[in-house]
């Protein structure tokens, strides 16, 4: 026998399997048999069923009732849960409340009498796929949906599995929606061809109560109708649409509708042909409306040379407020700029009060680390959820705003820019699952903390093999307790040692990874390199939005303005997003401007580093694959994270003039070698 059989038969005798993290947080198997009852049937029903079979943890001989009633403590897919009933109104909400069952089962919390109601009727993920199968932002590998090729429209069975245990898991943490495709879409979606694809991927989503939506280019009545024009109030145009809805919604009657990315960043859009966003985003509304399909419209738009850019969307939009039909729901980024590793919150959020506002969150780290850094992006959500709009006084919550507390909204969504892709793990990093699944815990339940999900998730996805009752403390202490305060910690350092104290977008390039605050190569656009945002000087750093610099501070309602617009009162986090600030500026903690952020950044250097000693010590409690994964990973982030101080204190320095405080540790690089790099 060769070594190799040897080895592989040795290896299929102890039925070792690689851990390669495809399972994800759905791992458990059975420890007893479960009698489930239930009077109807139907494919949803049956995976409920199944499921419970499948990962049931309570003793044997269980009984588990699921019954579909009314009931006046349960909205849309909520459900209720006992300890051997789960009732609710909803085929999905019936799934959810097995879902969460076994979750509580799993992870140690009560089970008795539970009612959840969602905080958003529609949960979805917004995939950025292109239809050659390459993600935009994409750093997990191709999409599951779509590839180019010979076969790139055969649907095999293992495209059909793929789709399945994406749905399951979609299911498991209670999104309902997806998107299919990149927001800067293909005119093809729409093609008979690729909505044949989308019909056979509704088919597998569906039991799992899912539906599909497409980003759509709003120039497609001409680019692949043969119209002349794409004028939303050109007869011919609406007529075009009409159709193709109508074609879609034969194909797949529970279609959920249309994304539009209009006027932004090149993609066409009703401005071109002198319209209003309201006439294009309507125009598309009528269309879906008999088939009961919605539209989301982003808001994320900016002109090359206009005001400030984070005023822009707030500015297009709030006039035309109250003009849009009720099956329209503008979609904003969090932030008003771009997904930053910090921003406050966009002020279309409690500005529009008669249009549905939704918030656009992004899961795949474009802008924190990509599949290199871990960053656990729940406390940023966390952050943005509590953030106070003041729309009616204190109290006035992103969360309450958006989930339909403070208007009710006829519509309430949110959505999640994807992070998932065809590596075997589906996110690139192992900790990147965990995004996925906060996004979607938080769509379920905006007031959910990052630390309950944090510990949900480490419980769920790296099991215990410790056993006993000992065992469960030791794991808990040695590897819950530490692992989950990494995970906590890690979006605060990443801020630290990439933008802290409010500092933005200051990547080189459009690759959006490693430091480039001085990137500004002649004839690239000035709002996309980061002088414009940094606007470090001799006399100091930060953009001046306050009264009397671009005014941004005036969007919000009072008391912001006036809160964001005094230096004194300033929230630190913020400090640079509203100010332009001397060097020598004494902040709160009694250290200058300049210290300060030459303290944060080696802050964050120095966190990296704990972390990678605090990883260091499970090798004991995780498999080795993951464990070796994640040193790897980690060791790469510490590298990135020196190089952005050293990138960003080296830059800065030669404005500010003054020395790095002696506790801080002096630099490796030099700068003349990182700004050769651009790149990481
Ligand atoms: C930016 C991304 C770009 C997206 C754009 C968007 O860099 O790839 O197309 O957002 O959201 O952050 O439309």
């Amino acid at each position: 026998m060769t070594r190799t059989l040897l080895l592989l038969t040795l290896l299929l005798c102890l039925n070792i399997t690689a851990e390669d993290g495809h399972q994800l947080w759905l791992r458990a198997q059975n420890t007893g048999q479960v009698t489930v009852k239930c009077k109807t049937g139907s494919p949803t029903l049956d995976i409920a069923a199944q499921e419970l079979h499948q990962g049931w943890q309570g003793k044997d001989g269980g009984h588990i009732k699921l019954k579909i009633k009314q009931d006046k403590r349960i909205t849309g897919d909520g459900f209720r849960l006992t300890r051997n009933r789960i009732y609710a109104q909803t085929e999905p909400g019936i799934l959810y409340g097995v879902y969460e069952l076994l979750r509580r089962q799993q992870t140690g919390a009560p089970i008795d009498r539970v009612t959840q109601n969602p905080s958003y009727d529609l949960r979805l993920l917004n995939h950025w796929d292109n239809l050659d199968g390459s993600i935009e932002r994409g750093y997990a590998g191709s999409s599951i949906f779509w590839r180019k090729g010979k076969d790139a429209f055969t649907v095999t069975a293992q495209d059909r599995n793929l789709w399945t245990e994406y749905a399951r898991a979609n299911a498991s943490v209670g999104i309902n929606g997806t998107v299919l495709n990149n927001v800067n879409a293909s005119p093809q979606m729409l093609s008979p061809k690729v909505l044949k694809r989308v019909q056979e991927i509704a088919d597998v989503l569906r039991p799992y109560g899912i539906k599909p939506y497409l980003a759509v280019k709003f120039s497609s009545p001409s680019l692949i109708g043969g119209l002349k024009t794409s004028d939303p109030l050109d007869p011919d145009v609406i007529r075009w649409w009409q159709e193709k809805v109508s074609e879609i919604y034969a194909l797949i009657p529970d279609f959920g509708g249309f994304l539009v990315k209009a006027n932004s960043e090149g993609q066409p859009g009703p401005q071109d042909f002198g319209r209003t966003h309201a006439d294009g985003a309507n125009m598309l509304a009528d269309a879906l409306k008999p088939y009961g399909g919605i539209v989301m419209w982003r808001a994320f738009v900016y002109k090359p040379s206009g005001d400030d850019r984070v005023k822009q969307a707030y500015n297009e939009f709030v006039p035309l407020d109250g003009k849009f039909r009720d099956n329209v729901i503008i979609q904003s980024k969090n932030g008003p700029l771009d997904f930053q590793p910090r921003e406050p919150f966009s002020p279309l959020f409690g500005g529009m009060k008669e249009t549905a506002v939704m918030p656009e969150l992004q899961i795949t780290q474009e802008y924190l680390g990509q599949n290199v850094h871990l960053v656990f992006l729940a406390p940023m959500w966390e952050e943005f959820f509590n953030s106070e709009t003041y729309m009616e006084g204190p109290g006035s919550t992103i969360a309450r705003y958006t989930g339909g507390d403070i208007i009710p909204f006829q519509h309430t969504l949110i959505a999640g820019v994807s992070n998932i892709g065809s590596d075997p793990n589906w996110c690139g990093h192992p900790f990147a699952q965990a995004n996925w699944y906060a996004f979607g815990r938080m769509a379920w339940n905006n007031a959910l903390s990052s630390e309950q999900i944090a510990d949900e998730w480490i419980k769920l996805t790296f099991k215990n093999s410790w056993g006993n009752d000992a065992g469960k403390e030791i794991f808990n202490e040695k590897f819950i307790l530490p692992v989950k305060e990494m995970m906590l910690k890690s979006r605060e350092t990443a801020v630290n040692y990439m933008m802290p104290l409010g500092l933005h977008h200051i990547f080189a390039a459009n690759h959006h990874y490693g430091p480039g605050p001085w990137w500004a190569p002649a004839g690239v656009r000035k709002d996309w390199t980061p002088p414009y945002y940094h606007q470090a000087d001799d006399k100091g750093i930060g953009f001046d939005r306050t009264r009397t610099g671009s005014d941004a501070v005036s969007l919000y309602h009072k008391p912001l303005p006036s809160v964001f617009n005094d230096l004194k009162t300033c929230p630190e986090k913020y400090l640079l997003w509203f100010h332009h600030v001397p060097w020598d500026y004494k902040l709160h903690i009694g250290n200058t401007l300049w210290n300060e952020l030459c303290y944060r950044y080696d802050r964050g250097v120095k966190e990296v580093d704990k972390f990678q000693k605090t990883w260091n010590n499970m090798g004991l409690y995780v498999d080795s694959e993951r464990f070796y994964q994640v040193q790897g990973k980690l060791r790469e982030q510490y590298d990135n994270a020196r190089i952005w101080k050293d990138a960003c204190l080296l830059y800065f320095q030669q404005f500010s003039g003054m020395p790095l405080p002696d506790n801080v540790e002096p630099p490796v690089y030099r700068l003349n070698e990182l700004m050769q790099i651009d790149k990481k």
